[in-house]
């Protein structure tokens, strides 16, 4: 398996852009609590330790994953965002509910990216089981949430470069 011996989340840390003039959105899904605020503290401490300032990461609360594409939307409609990371975890059942739900927050999120020209980063578990989610919101797999902020930085840095003279933009190491 592709995820068995990798920690998932060790990035470059000095290619990460600085995030002090930035603003950031984190929308975070109610169900699975336990994993969804573990991908929550991630992804905050992420942000703060490449700059950004708590007084300009906007969170919301949603019920569901399924709530996340709207939840994002509407707090992108009311804050000045430089991008929106998007937090959940769907672990699948007896039913196809999950593929109903993570394709509709895929598909909802990659929709909103292109039509406002904004990052809306998908930071959403997809697990078999809750120990999996365990593994990647924390534990031996890293966190998904440092993931989606590492994600959310690289891409507002994109959306800021002012490209004039230059024909690479974050080409890093
Ligand atoms: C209904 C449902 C189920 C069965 N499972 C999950 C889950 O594992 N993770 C999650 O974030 N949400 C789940 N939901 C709730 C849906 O996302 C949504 O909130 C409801 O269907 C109401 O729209």
């Amino acid at each position: 398996m592709a995820s068995s011996l990798k920690n998932l989340s060790t990035y470059d840390e000095s290619n990460i852009p600085d995030a002090s003039e930035m603003s950031f959105g984190i929308v975070v899904a109610d169900w699975n609590r336990d994993i969804t605020h573990a991908l929550y503290e991630g992804c905050l401490e992420t942000l703060v330790k490449h700059g950004a300032k708590e007084e300009n990461i906007y969170v919301a609360q949603v019920p569901g994953a399924f709530e996340l594409p709207a939840g994002a939307r509407i707090l992108a409609g009311r804050e000045k965002l430089d991008a929106l990371v998007c937090l959940g975890c769907v672990i699948k059942g007896e039913t196809q509910h999950d593929e109903y739900i993570n394709n509709a927050v895929a598909t909802g999120l990659m929709n909103l990216s292109i039509t406002t020209g904004k990052p809306f980063i998908f930071g959403v578990l997809t697990p078999n089981t809750h120990e999996q989610a365990l593994d990647r919101a924390g534990g031996k797999h890293g966190n998904k949430g440092v993931e989606a902020a590492v994600t959310a930085l690289r891409m507002a840095a994109l959306k800021r470069a002012n490209p004039e003279g230059k024909k690479t933009i974050g080409f890093g190491k």
